[in-house]
């Protein structure tokens, strides 16, 4: 994220953002902390910048994170639909698909900023700012911020703060970096309570989304010498993920790689994670999905026992490959 780089952007961002008076901000479907934190960050920024904001969202907001500020004020049925609006900002969706059936809401030919940082974003929209460097995506909306001068005041720390927290998995990912942790403490020094904020996404888990992990972890099993792990979970239509469910596995000594089955709709869902150099994205890719080195994930249309070894083979050979 090199500040010239962030400067270009960031003009050009403004320019854009004065340019249209109703913006319509959204991101990916099943959003997590950075996705709903930077949500309501860009468009506080919006605002900032004398345009308006109008907050989207294809599904519901994770209870864990309602207590963002300003998360009253994203729209989440389209009953409610906003029908005028000049342009689209998408955060976080590293496709457009991923915005859901907010997409059938943007009219042909109509502006769209994207503002993301998944090194596989194909760069959709017609504005394309994207940083795979960035440890979340509110990090290059932090830069963007500074380098404008935009007043950064308490709330708008707190949500910049908890797409941080969340994406690096509360500073223990490989995207944990010096400039992360530089982030962190100046909006710490703004009003961003770490502690609070911890709290809230990570120990405030409902009592059956820890149901859930018991559910998942009965299930856990290690295999190819203990380096990849597999668990499955029956999703409950309502029924809330804990944030980290994904990622237990690799809480076991010598697992570098994982997946989670969850079976919905006649689907499979996949996430995978993995540790270092073991990266699952071409993985998740290969499965029409996507995501980063450490963290991605899929859909297909196949029974869970189906695709399990199908994803334990592909595992198999990226673990091969990173470690010998
Ligand atoms: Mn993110």
């Amino acid at each position: 994220m090199k500040p010239e780089m962030i400067r270009t952007q960031a003009e050009k961002f403004l320019e854009s953002v004065k340019q249209q008076q109703r913006i319509l901000v959204t991101t990916h479907v099943s959003p997590d902390g950075d996705a709903i934190a930077s949500l309501l960050a860009a468009a506080k920024m919006i605002h900032l910048m004398g345009s308006q904001a109008i907050c989207f969202l294809d599904g519901g907001i994770p209870s864990h994170l309602v207590f963002l500020p300003g998360s009253g004020e994203i729209i989440t049925s389209f009953d409610n639909a906003p029908e005028n609006f000049d342009a689209v900002l998408a955060v976080d969706a590293a496709t457009l698909e991923r915005i859901g059936d907010t997409a059938k809401l943007i009219q042909p030919g109509q502006p769209i900023i994207n503002i993301d940082h998944h090194a596989d974003n194909p760069e959709y929209g017609h504005l394309n700012i994207i940083f795979p460097e960035a440890a979340s995506t509110t990090e290059i909306l932090f830069q963007i911020a500074v380098t404008l001068n935009l007043p950064i005041d308490k709330d708008l720390a707190t949500l910049l703060y908890t797409g941080l927290v969340t994406d690096t998995g509360g500073f223990r990912y490989s995207n944990t970096s010096a400039r992360a942790f530089q982030a962190a403490c100046d909006l710490t020094q703004r009003g961003a309570n770490p502690n609070q904020i911890a709290e809230a996404v990570f120990a405030s888990n409902t009592e059956s989304s820890i149901r859930m992990l018991t559910n998942a972890l009965s299930n856990l099993d290690i295999c190819h010498h203990g380096q990849i792990a597999t668990m499955s979970v029956d999703t409950v239509e309502g029924r809330e993920e804990p944030e980290d469910l994904a990622e237990y596995p690799l809480r076991v000594r010598g697992v570098v790689a994982c997946a989670l089955f969850r079976k919905k709709d006649g689907k499979t869902r996949v996430s995978l994670r993995s540790r270092g150099a073991v990266s699952v994205s071409d993985i998740a890719h290969t499965f029409g999905g996507g995501g980063h080195p450490n963290a991605a994930g899929f859909t297909v249309a196949e029974e869970i026992d189906t695709v399990r070894p199908r994803v334990i083979e592909a595992l198999r050979q990226e673990v091969e490959k990173s470690t010998f």
